[in-house]
């Protein structure tokens, strides 16, 4: 202990209880960076690299403390010195580095690779402005840029640079590393390149810069909008700067290390995060045969060494680039893509080939014909792959298809958002879960303990408390802490069905207004960002903000439902709605969420899913059982039917039911037209009306009325405590570590 305070104040220059808030962040910041610095490089004969265009990692230096071991001394010595770790974490801007569950997860990933001790790193894009930051004006989205670099950091210079060759101009790569600290273990590197020439001065309003510049905006921003094509070649200029980077890495490392390139599969596994670095796979070959290697053996070798991971089955999502604009950018690959094409076209014909008729490049199909491995992100996802969306593969290669069901990491999502839970877990099991999260099962032995579940209870209660009062610091809310919390937080999606979770707030606002008072009080919470360009998303955003007007100043109904959506949804602000959760929304229309993760982050802090069976709902929902999650809605196979068949009509719905016509016209209703923007909310309803794409129609009324079913049992405490208890006790599965060991035991053998 007195080793840590000494170093700490040997930074601070100072002693503690005389240094600001500020000056003991950027002290801890460099004392932590030391002693990464001490930890062991994870090494081996043969190496992972996960490459990705989105990491978002959250801030940093708890989870890093907490790795190291330290956390609960480095708390001890401040608060000694008059100092919170809580508040001081809080000065770390965000790396926002990923837009929500795919860039999320690459950073839980990276988390357990180095937990379990594998030699892996991650490969990225040092984005100089993370996701836009979210700004509500006159109940209404705005973005502005989200700047999160500062002069000290955790990014550490290395020095080394690579050309990265475009059509018309070529840059230098320049790499920074992050070190990712395991969990009492060694330490991995996450790769961040960037370029000099980036110029943030270019940004205008909001998040509009000159998107033809292309030295001076090339790593200025995560995603920018796509919707144009000058946003499109922006992105595919990211992707293969990306790329190109992260080949000409690790061909410098096989030749540091003395390996022959021959080998590269013997020494290296390339992990592809969904389709952004597929240009990983034509890019290695053209650095090899550069090399001398024949085109033949390049390919050979190149398809032994990659891997791919799909996290989407919406057809938009699936990255299509025309021809002529990787002609644009990467002219030197597409002789290697014309190649790989005609190979596969004439060994399987045109059904599954790489170049389309509409002369566009399909990503994916790349990826699966010179990979070794195909994983879908859950069960269901990977079966719908397997049996519809990837069908014609999978009757090629039915080798190379496995599922990995998703995971979390546990140090984020219960020992450092939710410390008071983890503790009491601790206190009954031991804390071997922290490092095998199987042993959560011993809970199971717990369900009727009594006192355990009062303190399960108190401890919900006591997070209630801490959200209602960070709620109501920073934006001037006041909720109930007394009330059943429904949570709804993730990206702004049709299909997520955010605006079918409004629906419910219309039907109860009503119900309350007609004199029905809920048992137990209910707060409604969500937060949500939407695409700059989805216009749809921001009408529901528009809708939300509008009934949170309503329905918090109307006092007939505030005492007993509130609803808010909080600006600027982060890993942040995830980490303290998560622990507060007692009804976690996760209503996709069935077949639509790959996966979720979301939902794990709740069950894991003991909340009780409301969902439908879609993604890893269906897995949760195996492990825990009926009577502890809340199952609503049509099934996948019923959804892809009705799809197949053409046979889903919302008006039909919204003519014979007065009751979804009354929640639905309501959004145009005088109440709400006083307070918010015609033009938003009618086009918000005609698509529901007349579109309706998600079917959120068809699910509503089974969700209200299993809703309520779960509101009313949430009355219950004690039996309800039951339910968590068996959701937390269950939760293992759901650990990153798990993910990964089955990642290296069935792909990657390191
Ligand atoms: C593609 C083309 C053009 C522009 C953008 C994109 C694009 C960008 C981001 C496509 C997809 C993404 C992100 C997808 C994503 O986050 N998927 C989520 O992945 C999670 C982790 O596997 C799953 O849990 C979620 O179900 C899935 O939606």
């Amino acid at each position: 202990m007195a080793d840590i305070k000494y170093l700490l104040e040997q930074k601070l220059g100072k002693d503690i209880d005389k240094s600001s808030q500020e000056e003991v962040f950027l002290g801890l910041l460099k004392l932590t960076k030391d002693m990464e610095k001490d930890r062991t490089r994870l090494d081996g004969n043969k190496k992972l690299y996960y490459i990705s265009a989105e990491f978002l990692l959250g801030k940093l230096l708890s989870n890093n403390l907490i790795n190291l071991g330290v956390y609960d001394e480095v708390e001890a010595i401040l608060k000694e010195a008059g100092h919170s770790l809580k508040e001081i974490e809080e000065l770390e801007n965000e790396p926002s580095l990923g837009n929500g569950g795919l860039g999320r997860l690459a950073a839980c990933y990276l988390d357990s690779i180095a937990t379990l001790g594998l030699p892996g790193d991650g490969v990225g894009i040092n984005y100089h402005f993370g996701l836009f930051k979210q700004v509500f004006k006159n109940r209404k989205q705005y973005e502005e840029k989200n700047p999160w670099i500062t002069s000290v950091s955790w990014l550490n210079p290395t020095g080394d640079e690579f050309d990265i060759e475009f059509g018309k101009l070529t840059v230098k790569s320049i790499l920074y590393d992050l070190d990712v600290v395991g969990y009492d273990n060694g330490v991995d590197k996450l790769h961040l390149f960037d370029i000099k020439t980036v110029d943030e001065s270019i940004v205008k309003d909001g998040i509009n810069f000159d998107k033809k510049d292309i030295a001076k905006n090339l790593t200025l921003f995560l995603y920018p909008d796509d919707s144009d094509k000058d946003g499109q070649l922006l992105r595919i200029y990211q992707q293969y700067f990306m790329v190109s980077s992260g080949a000409q890495l690790i061909l410098q490392e096989m030749d540091n290390k003395g390996f022959d390139i021959r080998t590269l599969s013997d020494h290296v596994v390339i992990q592809i995060n969904d389709t952004h670095p597929s240009m990983v796979i034509p890019e290695l070959i053209r650095l090899l045969m550069k090399r001398g290697i024949s085109i033949d053996e390049a390919i050979e070798i190149v398809s032994k060494t990659c891997a791919y991971t799909n996290h989407t089955i919406l057809a938009e999502a699936l990255e299509k680039w025309p021809i002529s604009y990787l002609e644009e950018v990467v002219p030197q690959l597409l002789p290697i893509i014309e190649e790989l094409n005609t190979r596969v076209v004439k060994m399987y014909g045109e059904k599954t080939a790489i170049i389309d008729k509409d002369k566009k490049v399909r990503m994916a199909n790349m990826d699966i014909h010179y990979g070794i491995s195909v994983n879908g992100v859950a069960a269901l996802h990977t079966e719908i792959l397997e049996k519809s969306e990837l069908k014609d593969f999978y009757d090629i290669y039915p080798e190379k298809f496995n599922n990995k069901t998703n995971g979390i990491t546990f140090r984020r999502w219960l020992m450092h958002c939710n410390t008071p839970l983890a503790n009491i877990i601790s206190s009954k099991i031991g804390d071997g879960w922290k490092k095998d999260a199987d042993e959560l099962k011993k809970l199971n032995n717990f369900i009727d303990d009594e006192e355990f579940l009062k303190d399960i209870l108190h401890t919900k209660k006591r997070a209630k408390h801490e959200l209602v009062d960070y709620v109501a610091n920073t934006w001037n809310i006041n909720l109930m802490p007394n009330s059943i919390f429904d949570i709804q937080i993730k990206r702004l999606h049709e299909y997520k069905r955010q605006q079918m979770n409004a629906l419910y707030a219309i039907y109860k606002y009503l119900d309350i207004k007609a004199g029905n008072r809920p048992k137990t009080p209910i707060t409604m919470i969500f937060a949500a960002k939407a695409a700059p360009a989805y216009v749809l998303a921001k009408d529901i955003i528009h809708l939300l903000l509008c009934l949170q007007e309503l329905i918090n100043k109307d006092e007939d109904v505030n005492p007993y439902l509130n609803l808010v959506i909080l600006e600027n949804y982060n890993v942040t602000l995830a980490s303290k709605l998560v622990p507060a959760c007692d009804v976690s929304e996760q209503i996709s229309l069935a077949s639509k969420e790959a996966s979720g993760t979301g939902n794990m982050k709740f069950m894991l802090n003991g909340a009780v899913t409301l969902g439908t069976m879609d993604g890893a709902n269906v897995e949760i929902a195996g492990l825990v059982g009926e009577g502890n999650i809340y199952i609503f809605g049509k099934d996948s196979e019923t959804v892809i039917n009705l799809y197949a068949n053409n046979a889903y009509n919302p008006k039909e719905l919204y003519d014979e039911d007065p009751d979804i016509r009354k929640w639905v016209d309501f959004i145009t209703g005088e109440e709400l037209l006083a307070i918010g923007d015609k033009v938003n909310l009618t086009r918000l309803h005609d698509n529901m009306v007349n579109n309706d794409y998600f079917m959120a129609l068809l699910d509503v009324k089974d969700y209200i009325k299993v809703k309520e079913q779960a509101f009313e049992d949430g009355c219950d405490r004690m039996s309800w405590a039951k339910k968590m208890v068996k959701n937390i006790a269950e939760a293992g599965y759901f650990s990153a570590d798990r993910a990964i060991t089955e990642y290296n035991r069935d792909i990657w053998k390191l």
